[in-house]
């Protein structure tokens, strides 16, 4: 049987980020793709005046119909989440709408490069550290991973420094832990994936530059792969190959800040399923 995934994020309207990236690679992965926008935005939030509708007295009104129709999805992949009670609606959503099996694989997108996004605050970090703890499969970068967990933020470190950080989320969360942008050498990145008791690192070439929506591309891969079938440690290697190969696509265009070009690499990301 094909799988049906929910997905639940904003739609930044232009910026090449949640909504407007997770939709067409799972698409392209070969996935039933339904989506729930947690919020509409002129552009994402590093441009300048953004507009932003946030849709959070919608959720309950879409899932009661949801519920009439008895839809069930055997993923739910979250994103970018407008507010604190869009969490709590997200929960109950998962506990409406799962499949049996359903797998909750949460991206607590908020923060990067040791700060939250505009907008998120302590407290968003704490509720979104709840969401965590009732997933499957969580993908925090280390700025997030050090919010949810109160660990201090380091820019460089060592293997032991993740163990803590792994160990504090580890606490958190018996979901299975894909920690992205990993680094221990100025030329080398990669994802830790962990368990209770198991951790291995996928490291690969580090590219100079960086992209805003790194993270949804990668977190949108993961979830295709793993979909498709390949174990969750196959599904990060083949995210990863992915995202760096589109980032170094897009380094080609110097004055393309705002986003990562996928788009003309997505024919890749199908060949390596
Ligand atoms: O890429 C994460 C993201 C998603 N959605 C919005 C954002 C960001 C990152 O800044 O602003 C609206």
């Amino acid at each position: 049987m094909d799988h049906k995934i929910l997905t639940i994020q904003d739609i930044s309207c232009v910026g090449q980020c949640s909504l407007t990236v997770a939709l067409p690679i799972l698409s392209a992965c070969g996935l039933e793709t339904a989506i729930l926008p947690s919020a509409v935005l002129s552009t994402h939030t590093m441009f300048q005046d953004f507009t932003f509708r946030d849709l959070t007295e919608d959720m309950p009104k879409i899932l009661k119909h949801w519920q009439k129709e008895k839809f069930t999805f055997d993923a739910i992949y979250t994103g970018y989440l407008g507010s604190s009670r869009q969490i709590e609606y997200v929960k109950n959503i998962f506990h409406s709408v799962a499949s049996k099996d359903c797998s909750l694989i949460v991206d607590p997108a908020m923060a990067d490069n040791g700060k939250l996004y505009p907008g998120f605050d302590e407290t968003f970090a704490a509720e979104m550290a709840g969401l965590c703890k009732e997933a499957d499969y969580i993908l925090p970068n280390l700025t997030e991973s050090c919010f949810m967990t109160n660990t201090e933020y380091r820019e460089t470190y060592d293997e032991s420094y993740i163990d803590h950080v792994l160990d504090h989320l580890r606490k958190l969360t018996e979901a299975t832990i894909i920690l992205t942008g990993v680094s221990y050498s100025a030329d080398t990145t990669g994802v830790v994936v962990a368990t209770k008791n198991t951790k291995e690192y996928y490291k690969h070439r580090k590219s100079p530059h960086s992209s805003h929506g790194t993270g949804d591309v990668y977190s949108s891969a993961f979830t295709g792969a793993f979909m498709r079938g390949h174990t969750p440690y196959e599904a990060a290697k083949i995210a990863a190959d992915y995202t760096l190969a589109c980032i170094e696509y897009t380094a080609k265009d110097p004055d393309h800040w705002y986003g990562v070009k996928f788009e003309p690499l997505l024919g890749d990301l199908l060949r390596s399923l």
